[in-house]
């Protein structure tokens, strides 16, 4: 008898070539409630492929009752409810390192086009303003520049290194000093703030991070400084956020993550101080490919084998 999945929002095709080897495969719309449809087959189900901020909560984590593992696409979980499956014996997998470099690259590239207002002088030669007006306004450099970490894990050491190429001075700030990097740590956000020309916000959402950046923090950073998101939307009070930049009160913004994605306040989109991206840290062919693989390498492991390659770190005992 083939085990049954159930895929939460949607898989690529390669990853539903590698499902229905293994699985007879079912389609959950919602995180949150099991699909009428499906009530039937409730009971079946073994194994949950989902999406880190779509996740999957309490409610239908009880409605599967012989649920064994699931599988995150995504380095971060605060979609799935963990102590929920951890209370039931449940496997919870996610997929980090593989995306390291692509969402660090993302970063640099917020920081470089909101300095160098790429998008604004692309617009400028477009509209043909370049032949008409002439040179465009001269822009600020990341050289040498003052950048504070916000969460210093594995993609945030990535982001440090790659600086290094930019001569930038990293600083971080963690709820933990790390004794094993050499980069100056703050154990006061709002004072690293005050210090740095960026703050690069890479740290995990969840409830322990919300709005972690709000009013001191932004007003902090101030007029000449620029805030770079790409971990989530609820790390920043996004209305602070907008009535700071609005006010002057903050230089400048990179943002990949939203508050309540895919909706980005109206207010953004007229600031040519603002560079918005439609979260796609690790939107890349390569690396998208890496997690849908390693989304399938830890269900399948952990049927063969009884050991997943990639726990959540409060999974990693069992
Ligand atoms: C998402 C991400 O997984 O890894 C994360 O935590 O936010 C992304 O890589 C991606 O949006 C999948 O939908």
């Amino acid at each position: 008898m083939t085990r049954n999945l159930l895929v939460i929002g949607s898989a690529t095709p390669r990853m539903m070539d590698q499902f229905s080897k293994m699985f007879t495969v079912h389609f959950a719309e919602q995180g949150r409630t099991l699909a009428p449809a499906l009530a039937g087959k409730a009971d079946q189900i073994v194994a949950v492929s989902t999406y880190g901020d779509r996740g999957i909560g309490r409610d239908l984590i009880a409605a599967l009752p012989n649920l064994e593992i699931i599988s995150s696409y995504g380095v971060g979980y605060d979609g799935i409810d963990v102590q929920a499956a951890i209370d039931r014996g449940i496997m919870v997998t996610h997929t980090p390192n593989v995306l390291n470099a692509d969402v660090a690259n993302t970063a640099i590239m917020l920081m470089l086009a909101v300095s160098r207002r790429l998008v604004v002088d692309d617009a400028y030669v477009r509209a043909g303003r370049w032949a008409r007006e002439g040179a465009a306004p001269l822009r600020r450099s990341i050289e040498g520049k003052k950048v504070g970490i916000l969460g210093l894990g594995r993609i945030g050491e990535t982001i440090a290194e790659k600086l290094q190429v930019f001569d930038c001075e990293v600083v971080y700030h963690s709820r933990n000093p790390k004794p094993e990097v050499s980069y100056e740590y703050y154990g006061n956000l709002v004072m690293m703030a005050g210090d740095c020309d960026y703050l690069v916000v890479v740290t995990p959402g969840g409830s322990a991070t919300r709005k972690l950046v709000g009013r001191e923090v932004i007003e902090a950073l101030g007029p000449e400084g620029t805030l770079i998101n790409i971990a989530r939307g609820t790390v920043v009070d996004e209305a602070e956020l907008v009535a700071a930049l609005q006010d002057g009160r903050l230089g400048a913004a990179g943002l990949d993550v939203f508050e309540n994605e895919p909706h980005v306040p109206e207010a953004l989109f007229a600031m040519e101080n603002v560079v918005l991206t439609p979260h796609v840290g690790s939107a890349t062919e390569e690396t998208r490919r890496a997690m849908g693989d390693l989304v399938v390498e830890n269900i399948v492991r952990f049927f063969n084998e009884g050991k997943a390659v990639t726990p959540v770190p409060e999974c990693r005992g069992m």
